[in-house]
């Protein structure tokens, strides 16, 4: 739900938002650092390129883990052992400013140890684990624009607090042209105290989430890198985990399980249960999904605290060999400032020999935020329609097969008008690597997809629903489902008017299904595993006929409420046109 609500609201923020193209991005700047042209990788030189350990597995034992920490003695105070901090009622308006700032209550922030201990929310069996002494150094890379001084901090604290300090090699922070005065001078200050183990390098403007990473990693000198958003904090012992399936085999991407810390008291809890293992998946219009991990590959393992494969991951908080990820072309530079990213990376692993794991013994906190505080500014400039639906189809157009690349329009069917800028060199990449093809990846990687999303019948109409009578347009304005849906004036612009009624008879409207009965209509979560419904549309009489009765979607002529009457042909409050422009 969490997630859910978070998309939606991205969405609604990235469709009022505008971009800037921008030139391709080259690693130019160390000899180790490698552009995507001069990539070429097969299997045997990987091996090579970066010793292969398949003989050293982690071993459970009956004993503590290795790199399992001494129990801390509890300490009182804010926030301490992950409890919600309640700030006191006198600060009322600092929190308001703080939330509306920054989405998130950096004023209780402020007054949490830099250190607090937090809830240890492994399962009991992690703490058995015994790893190789001798895993890779690690470059911590945390990206960040305008983040709260003091939430940024805590994430670097927990990682030098919770991570054996011989496989923590660096923490890079990489500043995406904050213009807080707090991330400048006081910054520099402050990490003096991890005695040049911390350093920040800064944007010269603005680049956005997706291509600050690829310039941390470029620039990181330690052999796995680690990204982490700028508020988190990991947990205990979280980094010996992620690091083990890297050191067995360098193209494994690791990523730990992410637990929640709340925006406004910090309460730190789990999203998911120890022992209930999910896995990253999609749905067809490339909203990130997560879903209990099948029996076809939890069956593979004797542990429910072991590492299981993934087809994708929510894309902030994962391990990789950085030469791996540099050799991979790292993201896709035409990616632009949020979104997508996850999927090309995961894609770009997947198809082209590499693997993705979730380490249910690493455990990584992060702040979920009530709505997204930044804009895309310059970024996105001149853009028409929506950001992150330009970055997903620039990645389904560059790794999907022709039969997959459907759904993605049948769902997001505005997407086929987006100027997506010059996907040649992501195409050449692929073919240089010898990347399989998606129905590949669909068969033996991310085949629960279709459990939850199956393939998706063709539109038979789709578009802005326009009532005959009034003029005005079915909308969702917005709102989370469930709710009812609302009518208002048609603005051609797509976004909360654009409906699709598909050959089996749903009707849906972005990742929501249509319900109906005699006095509400309301955008619903769709029932998982369906894609039909009871829905028809009636060209002869411009009608949308519910199969319940037969009844007629209707607008009320005088309170405008919308529901569902018996068929009349001569009542205009039951006509409707359903029809889509083309933006200019
Ligand atoms: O222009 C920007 N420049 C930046 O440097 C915008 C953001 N950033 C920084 C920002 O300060 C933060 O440290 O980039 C990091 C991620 O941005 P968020 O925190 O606004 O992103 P998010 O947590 O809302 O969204 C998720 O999806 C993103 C885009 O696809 C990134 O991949 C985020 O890392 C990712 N977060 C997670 O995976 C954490 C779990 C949440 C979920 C699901
Ligand atoms: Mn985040």
């Amino acid at each position: 739900n969490l997630r859910r609500g978070r998309i939606a609201r991205i969405a609604a923020a990235a469709a009022i938002c505008l971009m800037l193209v921008y030139a391709l991005h080259k690693y130019s700047k160390e000899s180790e650092s490698v552009s995507s042209s001069d990539v070429h990788l097969v299997q045997s030189e990987i091996v090579s390129a970066y010793k292969y350990h398949a003989d050293v597995y982690p071993k459970l034992l009956n004993e503590d883990g290795n790199f399992e920490p001494k129990p801390l003695k509890p300490v009182v105070g804010n926030g301490e052992g992950g409890q919600p901090y309640h700030m006191p009622e006198i600060m009322a308006n600092d929190v308001a400013e703080s939330e509306s700032q920054y989405g998130m209550n950096i004023a209780a922030s402020d007054k949490i140890a830099m250190n607090r201990t937090i809830l240890d929310t492994r399962m009991e069996e992690c703490k058995f684990w015994h790893y190789p002494e001798n895993l890779p150094k690690t470059s911590v890379i945390i990206v960040f624009h305008n983040e709260g001084f003091s939430v940024l901090m805590r994430t670097v604290h927990s990682v030098f607090n919770r991570s054996p300090p011989q496989f923590l090699h660096e923490v890079v922070l990489v500043d995406d042209y904050s213009d807080k005065d707090d991330l400048k001078e006081k910054l520099d200050k402050y990490i003096k105290r991890w005695n040049g183990k911390v350093r920040v390098i800064r944007n010269e403007k603005r680049e956005g989430l997706i291509r600050t990473r690829s310039r941390g990693a470029s620039e990181a000198t330690g052999e796995v890198i680690v990204f982490l958003d700028a508020h988190c904090e990991v947990n205990l012992n979280w980094l010996p985990p992620l690091l083990a399936p890297i050191y067995r085999d360098p193209k494994i991407m690791t990523v730990p399980v992410i637990d929640g810390i709340d925006h406004r008291t910090f309460e730190y809890r789990p999203v998911y249960q120890a022992g209930a293992n999910y896995r990253g998946i999609f749905e067809w219009g490339m909203l990130y999904k997560e879903n209990e991990v099948p029996s076809r590959e939890s069956k593979k393992h004797e542990h429910k605290s072991e590492p299981y494969k993934s087809p994708t991951h929510a894309g902030g908080l994962f391990a990789m060999n950085r030469k791996y990820f540099l050799e991979l072309g790292a993201y896709d530079p035409g990616l632009l400032v949020w979104g997508g990213e996850n999927f090309e990376l995961s894609f770009k692993i997947w198809q082209c020999g590499g693997s993705i794991e979730w380490v249910p013994c690493s455990r990584v906190g992060h702040v979920y935020r009530a709505f997204m505080p930044y804009s895309f500014g310059d970024l996105a400039r001149n853009k028409k329609g929506s950001l992150i639906t330009i970055n997903y189809k620039r990645v389904i157009e560059t790794w999907f097969d022709e039969e997959h690349k459907q759904y993605f329009y049948t769902r997001e069917p505005m997407a086929r008008f987006l100027d997506m800028g010059d996907i040649s060199k992501q195409v050449e990449l692929k073919n240089k690597l010898n990347c399989k093809g998606f129905d590949w990846f669909m068969k033996e990687v991310a085949y629960d997809v279709y459990d939850k999303f199956p393939k998706l019948p063709p539109n038979v109409k789709w578009g802005m629903v326009k009532n005959k009578a009034t003029s005005a347009c079915l909308d969702t304005l917005g709102r989370g489902a469930p709710s009812y849906i609302a009518t208002s004036a048609c603005h051609g612009v797509g976004g909360n008017q654009i409906f699709r009624l598909n050959s089996a008879g749903q009707l849906g409207v972005g990742e929501r299904c249509v319900e109906a009965d005699a006095d509400s209509v309301k955008q619903a979560v769709c029932r998982l595993g369906t894609v039909d419904g009871p829905w028809s549309y009636d060209d002869a009489e411009s009608h949308i006929i519910h199969r319940l009765h037969g009844h007629c979607l209707t607008m009320h002529a005088t309170t405008k409420a919308l529901g569902l009457r018996p068929c009349d042909p001569h009542n205009l409050y039951q006509q409707w046109t359903i029809t889509h422009k083309k933006p200019n």
